[in-house]
């Protein structure tokens, strides 16, 4: 048998509490789910990687439960016995019989470069072609529902030097209450921080004209997803307005998504996430297609745990220019880890490891703790 082999690959949901609940447009997170992968190799070696989405169904069409079957019951068997060091022939073997389900291949890929990086005794950014920082800046999201609440969170963020980018959550609630929310919070923290909105396809086209303008009007630096991703066109009429830059996240739900935003104008701001795209690899693809399209770059995230986090930014680390940084701060929303060391973050960024794969290593007893039964 081939040295490099995979030989199991194993699927853990585990459920971790937030340190507070975490009100988006669409669900209120009181927890976070995280799908571990476990790729293990005739070799010895264990590549780890992790698959994780938002409020169950609420945000994608791969749930966590739906993102274990998957994997044990169509991922694996196309995968046993597969060579783990030849990424592109695996991903491509998968790509083949396997439509969609991005989130599930983001953590089949991230345990696939986790595993060669440890075989090789690399990085998993020189895997990525090599980084061209070691730090990544990370925004906080503010969605506690409570704009008090929410300033207090920030001036905390900003004492303790981990934050000065902050994102708030609408467009579940009435819209002048939501934008009285954010004017008040932007007064509050002034122009030494900036400040952002996720509207998370909360606003119809009509509400979105008027509210994207007081936003800008009141120095709101970028407004995400504003409305649904079904609706392109309007994308590209807000987008078109020059008021504060437009993001899509939802909007790209695959690489072919990034192209057809590019061609129409949709955003002058696209929000990277490994899970949209099926895995570190396929994001950078959709980042070459912004870049040559001249629209600015943003890490974002899925709320993933640790080892999503490291995979996100092991591969943000490798793109020349981050206009917009990160937020990448899906840990700290978490009051338990089930890894031996925790992520380091300081003075604004997040420290990516030198050491060869993801970085990392599982603690065996907090995983055990907190997997579902
Ligand atoms: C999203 O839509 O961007 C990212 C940060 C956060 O609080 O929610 C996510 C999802
Ligand atoms: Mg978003």
């Amino acid at each position: 048998m081939l040295e490099t082999a995979i030989e199991s690959i194993e699927t853990v949901i585990v459920d971790l509490p937030t340190i507070r609940p975490h009100t988006l447009a669409m669900h209120t997170m009181q927890n976070q789910t995280l799908v571990i992968i476990r790729l293990r190799c005739a070799d010895g070696i264990e590549g780890i990687g992790e698959s994780t989405t938002i409020g169950g169904l609420a945000y994608g069409n791969e749930s966590p439960e739906s993102i274990k079957t998957n994997i044990d019951k169509h991922f694996a068997p196309l995968l046993l016995g597969q060579d783990s060091s030849n990424i592109n022939a695996a991903m491509l073997r998968v790509e083949r019989s396997i439509r969609g389900n991005t989130f599930a291949k983001s953590g089949i890929e991230t345990a696939l470069l986790d595993a060669q990086g440890k075989r090789l005794g690399l990085p998993v950014s020189e895997l990525l072609g090599g980084r061209v920082r070691d730090t990544l800046p990370v925004a906080w999201t503010l969605a506690s529902g409570n704009t008090e609440q929410d300033i207090g969170e920030a001036q905390k963020m900003l004492d303790l030097r981990r934050h000065r980018i902050f994102k708030l959550k609408i467009g579940a609630g009435e819209v002048s209450r939501d934008l009285a929310h954010v004017i008040a919070i932007k007064a509050a923290l002034g122009d030494q921080v900036s400040v952002r909105v996720d509207v998370n396809q909360g606003w119809d086209e009509a509400v979105a004209l008027r509210a994207c303008r007081i936003l800008a009007d009141n120095g709101i630096d970028l407004i995400e997803q504003p409305i649904s991703r079904h609706n392109r066109t309007g994308m590209v009429r807000l987008n078109a307005m020059n008021l504060a830059p437009i993001m899509a996240d939802e909007s790209i739900e695959c690489v072919e998504d990034a192209f057809t935003l590019a061609r129409e104008g949709a955003a002058s701001v696209f929000a990277l996430k490994i899970a949209k795209n099926g895995g570190p690899r396929a994001m950078l693809r959709a980042a070459t297609i912004a870049e040559a399209a001249g629209i600015a770059l943003y890490g974002g995230t899925m709320l993933e745990g640790g080892i999503g986090t490291l995979a996100s930014a092991h591969a943000f680390v490798t793109l020349n220019k981050l206009a917009w940084g990160t937020e990448l701060f899906g840990p700290l929303l978490l009051t338990e880890d089930i890894l031996g060391e925790p992520l380091v973050y300081r003075d604004f960024e997040l420290l990516v490891p030198k050491t060869p794969g993801l970085g990392l290593c599982l603690d065996e007893d907090r995983l055990a703790f907190f997997r579902r039964a």
